[in-house]
């Protein structure tokens, strides 16, 4: 079994980032600039967002970080889209999901610019993606196609079946892989809530990946033997014994489901770290105008 090591693969692709910053500094050229939108008091929220905006200094980014209270309304957040939308200094930005009730997530990601959109959520950067063409790919998925790619995990032909049906993971990930594309070309299957007999389906899978949020939900039984596991999940499960009065967990019983697999990612330290990387490198790509050059 091998771990396939978040940290250490975000930390690479951040010195690959801040080596092309170098550059651009030197040739006196636009400096990237993500802008977060951050509204309300969720703690995992603040400290997902504080981890983009600490990323952005250690590459050499510029960032903005708005902080709004959670009585913001839809027209107040609307109007702020509007205005990053226009600020020609900022190539990239990010509404942090979730919202507060009151607010509608689909007219917030309709109303940002899809050239700015480096989290990919806009449905033109999605319809781009499932038609292969250029768009910045939703951070979660781009960073599980970094961990394959980099670990020299093929894909081709394999069995891949994807837990979870969500638009920003789930559903994106299973479009990608099957893909003619590297990483792509597996055969992918997608499972929800209402799939019939998930382990029949789980245990036939070379390569699985779970993005549900439920802690501890794949067991050993329901992982084939030399599986690579990705392991989307990122749950704080209440600890009185631990620092912050929680631990982490992902989807996967990790104990017991390593020791079956090839390759399996830890949380945490596995995909969460690399969905902040896959942002900075949309920002980047957003500030060389690769995707959408005017
Ligand atoms: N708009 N909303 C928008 N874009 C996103 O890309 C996200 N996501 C998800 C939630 N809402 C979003 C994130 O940023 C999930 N997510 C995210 C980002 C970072 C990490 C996890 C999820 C992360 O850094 N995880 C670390 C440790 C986290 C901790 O200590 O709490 C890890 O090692 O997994």
């Amino acid at each position: 079994m091998e771990l396939i090591d978040g940290k250490f693969l975000s930390n690479e692709i951040k010195l690959e980032i801040a080596a092309e910053v170098k550059e651009l500094k030197e040739k006196e050229a636009k400096i990237p600039h993500l802008a977060a939108v951050l509204v309300g008091e969720d703690p995992a929220s603040q400290s997902y967002v504080r981890s983009k905006v600490r990323s952005c200094e250690q590459v050499g980014f510029k960032s903005t970080l708005i902080r709004e209270d959670s009585s913001i309304t839809e027209e107040e957040l609307l109007l702020i889209i509007e205005k990053l939308n226009k600020d020609d200094d900022i190539d990239g930005f990010i509404v942090q999901l979730p919202l507060p009730r009151h607010i509608n997530d689909d007219k917030i990601t309709l109303a940002i610019d899809p050239k700015k959109d480096v989290d990919g959520f806009h449905p033109m950067n999605f319809g781009r993606m499932a038609q292969g063409m250029p768009c910045f790919l939703p951070a979660t998925p781009f960073g599980i196609l970094q961990m394959l790619d980099r670990y020299n995990i093929e894909v081709e032909g394999k069995e891949c079946v994807v837990l979870g049906r969500s638009n920003i993971v789930g559903t994106p990930i299973s479009i990608l892989l099957s893909r003619k594309a590297r990483p792509g070309n597996a055969t992918v299957q997608l499972c929800h809530s209402r799939t019939k007999d998930l382990p029949m389906h789980t245990r036939r899978a070379d390569i699985l990946i779970s993005a549900l949020g439920i802690p501890n939900f794949v067991k050993a039984d329901m992982v084939k033997e030399g599986a690579v596991v990705i392991d989307v999940g990122i749950n704080r499960i209440d600890d009185a014994n631990a620092k912050r009065g929680y631990r982490l967990v992902g989807d996967v019983d990790f104990e017991a489901v390593a020791p079956k697999c090839s390759y399996i990612t830890p949380v945490p330290g596995g995909v969460g770290l690399m969905t902040v990387t896959s942002l900075l490198k949309n920002t980047l790509m957003a500030c060389k105008g690769e995707i959408y050059p005017d």
